[in-house]
C-alpha cells in the first residue's frame, strides 16, 4: 500500500479539489511520548511496531501558513528564512505536498515557525506535520475528522499523529495495512499538576535522525525482540497511573520504557548512543535527587537533552536543582 492509495482512501473525490482559499494557518503542538514509538512495521506508511502515548505540550509547538504561489516549485521557509530546497526539511514537506495538489496541481509556499527552543529536539517533525496536514484541510475545505487527520500526519511523520490533540494522546499500533486503524486519540484525563522540564544540554544538531535509528536498532539489536512486550507491560500501567494520578508509576514506568529503548540503541550496529556527559550526569542527579525523596523522574528521546517529569508541587525545588530550565505544564493553558 502507498502513501497516495491511503491519501485517495481519506479524500476521495476530493483529492481532485482546487483550493477553496488562497491561504490558511494552523498550529499544532509538540508531543513527549512516556511510552516510545521505536521502530516500524511499514516504512512506506510510517505503520509501527507497537502502540505509544504521549503527553502534548498545549501551545508549543509549530505554526504553519501555506500559501498558494503562481510558481513551478514550492517554497519552503522556516522561522520566516527561507530553507533550501536541496535540504532534507525541504525535500521531505515537498514530497509530502506532493500527495495534495489537487487538479490543476499547485504549489504553495509553506511558511513554519516553532516556538520551542529547536535545540531541544522538541521544534519536531511531529508538530510540523501536525500544522500542515491542519492548514491543508483548512486550505481546500476538506473538513476531515481528527482521526482522519491524524493518519494522513502519521504519512508525514510517525508521530505527529499523536500531535492532533492537546493533552494525553495514544496512537493505536493497528493492525491493518493499510493503516487506517494506526492513529492517534485522545485519552479522557485532565492532569493539571503535571509539569514537564525541558533540560537543554547542547544545542548541536542530532547526528542521526529518529527514522534511521529506529531502523539500525530494529535490523541491528538483539534486545530489539524484547521491546514489543516491554511496551505491552508498560502501556497499560502509564495508563492506570494517569487514571490513579499516581505520579511515582508513570514517572517510573516513563523513565524505564524511555531507557529500554536507549539501551537497545547502545546494543545496535553500528552503536547508537544520544547520550553526552551532561546527559549521563543530569540522569544521576536526577536519581540521586529521588533517593533524597524528590519524585523527579525523566524521559530521553532521540537527542542528548532531557524532559523533566514532576509535579507541580514540586516545581520550586525541581527549578533550583537545574538552571537552565523551562518548565511547561500541559494541562494549564
Ligand atoms: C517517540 N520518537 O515516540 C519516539 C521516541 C523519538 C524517540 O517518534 O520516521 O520523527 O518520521 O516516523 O516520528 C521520532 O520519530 O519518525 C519519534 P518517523 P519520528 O516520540
Amino acid at each position: 500500500v502507498k502513501k497516495i492509495d491511503v491519501v485517495r482512501a481519506i479524500l476521495g473525490e476530493r483529492v481532485h479539489w482546487a483550493p477553496k482559499k488562497s491561504g490558511a494557518q494552523a498550529f499544532a503542538p509538540t508531543n513527549i511520548a512516556l511510552c516510545k514509538y521505536w521502530g516500524k512495521r511499514d516504512q512506506e506508511l510510517n505503520l509501527p511496531i507497537n502502540s505509544s502515548l504521549s503527553v502534548s505540550l498545549a501551545g508549543k509547538g509549530t505554526v504553519t501558513a501555506l500559501n498558494v504561489i503562481a510558481d513551478t516549485q514550492d517554497l519552503v521557509s522556516f522561522n520566516g528564512k527561507p530553507v533550501e530546497p536541496g535540504l532534507k526539511f525541504s525535500r521531505r514537506i515537498v514530497e509530502f505536498l506532493d500527495l495534495f495538489r489537487g487538479l490543476p496541481a499547485v504549489r504553495f509556499h509553506v511558511d513554519s515557525s516553532a516556538n520551542i527552543p529547536l535545540a531541544a529536539g522538541l521544534a519536531s517533525s511531529a508538530s510540523g506535520f501536525a500544522a500542515l496536514v491542519l492548514a491543508l484541510d483548512q486550505l481546500y475545505g476538506w473538513q476531515l475528522s481528527q482521526s482522519e487527520l491524524s493518519i494522513l500526519a502519521r504519512l508525514g511523520s510517525g508521530s505527529a499523529c499523536r500531535s492532533l490533540w492537546n493533552g494525553f494522546v495514544e496512537w493505536q499500533v493497528g493492525t491493518q495495512a493499510d493503516g487506517m486503524d494506526s492513529r492517534g486519540s485522545r485519552l479522557p484525563e485532565v492532569w493539571p499538576e503535571f509539569c514537564v522540564g525541558l533540560l537543554l544540554l547542547n544545542t548541536a544538531e542530532k547526528a542521526l535522525s529518529s527514522r534511521e535509528a529506529m531502523e539500525r536498532t530494529k535490523a541491528t539489536s538483539a534486545l530489539y525482540s524484547l521491546w514489543p512486550a516491554k511496551v505491552s507491560a508498560d502501556l497499560p500501567v502509564i495508563k492506570e497511573a494517569i487514571v490513579a494520578r499516581d505520579f511515582p508509576l508513570l514517572g517510573k514506568t516513563a523513565e524505564s520504557n524511555a531507557l529500554t529503548m536507549h539501551a537497545m540503541m547502545l546494543s545496535a550496529w553500528p552503536p547508537i548512543s544520544y547520550f553526552l556527559p551532561e546527559t549521563i550526569a543530569a540522569m544521576q542527579k536526577i536519581w540521586q535527587l529521588r533517593q533524597d525523596g524528590l519524585p523527579l523522574y525523566f524521559t530521553q528521546d532521540a537527542g542528548p537533552n532531557l524532559k523533566l517529569l514532576f509535579l507541580q508541587k514540586d516545581s520550586d525545588s525541581v527549578r533550583s536543582c537545574f538552571t537552565n530550565l523551562e518548565v511547561l505544564q500541559p494541562f494549564v493553558a
